[in-house]
């Protein structure tokens, strides 16, 4: 069967730039593409790369599985599963360790990013960090990776792994394309349109939580920076701003750029953001609602066991066959 595949760190609470970029698009594709089996993942190794606080992370892990399942994805559907329970991940990325160049991986624009801002010590973790993600998609033979424009460039250096190997090792993995959305694939800062809204950023105006009360909601939209020209433009080159809560309504209300310049034609960006955090809030309340009854129950366990148990065996056997194509092992 065909798969598609994707992770999410849990490094912080989901907020609606991944929801509108990646969770969202998610929970359409398990209805658009019946023939293929999905999954997702907590990419809980991944979060470690960075020095990480035990309670928070434990915490984080589950409040992301429980969301994402309240935001629509259907467990019936979507294997949902925690990375470090599936050990063939970490087995899987040392081979591909053996298999990768140092100056490809020095290369990432992520590591240099992240390795930059990091006060203490860079662990090797966040060097060959690029390696688990590969090693994520390769053991599933995932055909179609759905991520942000921020992952494209991880996923180009998987493909060329890939093409590596089953050169080397007679077709062994699938060549994985990205499946990257087009409105939304990148939704900005509230308060410095420039940069991506992040679940890391230091300054939490920046951003709204998918599990925000509804008063911080719109006191956020309400604060978001704009410009002083006061009119409802889409324009992301020139005014990145506004266009970047034009893309926010756009959406979640269903509606064209053209129609909401129409709409908000000769009113300001008062009624505009109004508007905007009435529709955010109503996006997400139902969301909340799902995740309460979710986060304490069994129903999240059996959820997550039976996405476990899933992996395991799909993932086992693609290791033990690399395996042996290598010459690891004893033969049977
Ligand atoms: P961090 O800032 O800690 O690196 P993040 O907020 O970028 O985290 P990830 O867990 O790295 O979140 O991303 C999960 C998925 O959501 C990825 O496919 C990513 O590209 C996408 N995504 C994250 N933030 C946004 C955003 N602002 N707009 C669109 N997609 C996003
Ligand atoms: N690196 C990704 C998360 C991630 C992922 C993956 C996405 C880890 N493994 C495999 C897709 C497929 C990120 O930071 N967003």
């Amino acid at each position: 069967m065909k798969r598609i595949l994707s992770g999410i760190q849990p490094t912080g609470s989901l907020n609606i730039g991944t929801y509108l970029g990646s969770v969202k698009n998610f929970v359409k594709l398990q209805d658009e593409m019946p023939d293929y089996e999905f999954f997702i993942f907590i990419a809980d190794l991944h979060a470690i790369t960075v020095p990480k606080d035990k309670q928070k992370l434990r915490k984080l892990i589950k409040e992301l599985a429980a969301l994402y399942i309240a935001c629509g994805l259907d467990p019936e559907r979507v294997n949902l599963f925690i990375q470090s329970e599936v050990p063939a991940h970490a087995q899987m990325s040392y081979l591909l360790q053996c298999n990768s160049y140092i100056g490809e991986l020095e290369r990432m624009t992520q590591y240099k990013d992240k390795s930059r801002k990091q006060e203490t010590g860079v662990t090797v973790g966040l060097f060959t960090y690029p390696t688990l993600m590969a090693a994520d998609i390769l053991l599933y033979d995932a055909e179609y990776v759905p991520v942000g424009q921020d992952q494209k460039q991880h996923l180009e250096l998987t493909r060329d792994i890939a093409q590596r190997v089953n050169n080397k090792y007679n077709d062994i993995f699938t060549v994985p394309k990205p499946l990257i959305a087009e409105v939304g694939a990148k939704i900005q800062s509230l308060k410095d349109p420039t940069k991506k809204m992040s679940k890391s950023d230091d300054n939490v105006k920046s951003r709204i939580n998918l599990l925000d009360p509804e008063n911080i909601i719109k006191k956020r939209i309400r604060s978001a920076v704009t410009d002083s020209l006061g009119t409802i433009k889409y324009d992301p080159e020139k005014r990145e701003g506004i266009s970047n809560l034009m893309t926010i309504y756009s959406i979640i209300a269903g509606v064209s750029f053209d129609e909401i310049e129409e709409k908000y034609e000769g009113k300001g960006y008062k009624e505009f953001k109004d508007d905007l955090g009435e529709i955010v809030y109503q996006e997400l309340k139902p969301i909340q609602e799902r995740y309460n009854e979710l986060i304490n129950s069994k129903e999240l366990d059996e959820i997550l066991d039976k996405g476990q148990e899933r992996a395991f065996k799909v993932s086992q056997k693609k290791l033990y066959k690399f395996m042996h194509r290598i010459g690891l092992g004893r033969k049977r």
